[in-house]
């Protein structure tokens, strides 16, 4: 392929450093290992199975996806609509290769995926696409869609970590407050139906970051 049809990469984002990435590992499956012992999980664990079956291992339900970090823009090395604009911003240029710190404010699991919500920053704002919640119905505020997939069921591919969230937030807009289902160490958990899980953590967890990109 020529050149010019290469040189942008599959995306851009944040990297999370190799030690908070063990960090974030660990609150996941800590929150995984617990989520399947509730007795409201349980309730609703058809969501997952399919069928009545009265277990599910979580931990090894979802696999895990390679280095953690959260998506800006994808690019799909140029592919993508937006791509080139995303990568000659000057926002983008100028702060390529810096370090930056995120706040994961929430995890949530769905019967697709597991990931963190990422709260972003004014700054970090300046980072992320005008088009990035395109993909949802509601119009939801820049950023909503910023997050870490922590995991993914068989066949589903990470893409969906962000629709999944998406979909969460359209519901929480809507009105829909969701069912109060458990106040766990980590923080406040929230069933809002077809195997949807959302859990406000108490502390945030602070991520350090650099932005940069992801060739393949
Ligand atoms: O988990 P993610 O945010 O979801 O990180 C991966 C990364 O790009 C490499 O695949 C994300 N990704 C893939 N396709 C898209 C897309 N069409 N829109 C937004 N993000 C995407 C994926």
């Amino acid at each position: 392929a020529p050149l010019e049809e290469v040189d942008l990469p599959l995306f851009f984002g944040w990297f999370l450093l190799s030690s908070v990435q063990e960090k974030v590992r660990c609150t996941s499956m800590d929150f995984l290992k617990t989520l399947d012992t509730l007795e409201a999980f349980k309730k609703h664990l058809v969501d997952f199975t399919g069928k009545a079956e009265n277990e599910v291992d979580l931990e090894q339900y979802f696999k895990p996806t390679g280095a953690l970090h959260c998506t800006t823009k994808f690019c799909n090395y140029g592919k993508a609509e937006g791509a080139k604009e995303y990568a000659e911003n000057p926002a983008v240029r100028a702060l390529y290769g810096s370090a930056f710190e995120l706040s994961l404010t929430a995890l949530f699991v769905t019967p697709r995926t597991v990931g963190a919500r990422v709260s972003l920053t004014d700054e970090q704002l300046k980072l992320w696409p005008a088009d990035a919640e395109q993909s949802s119905a509601a119009s939801l505020p820049p950023g909503s869609r910023a997050h870490i997939t922590l995991g993914c069921a068989e066949g589903v591919e990470p893409v969906q970590t962000g629709v999944d969230l998406l979909e969460i937030l359209a519901l929480q807009q809507d009105g829909q407050q969701g069912e109060p289902a458990e106040e766990m160490e980590l923080g406040s958990l929230t069933y809002y139906g077809e195997g949807r899980w959302l859990l406000n953590l108490r502390e945030p967890i602070g991520a350090p970051a650099c932005f940069s990109s992801f060739y393949g």
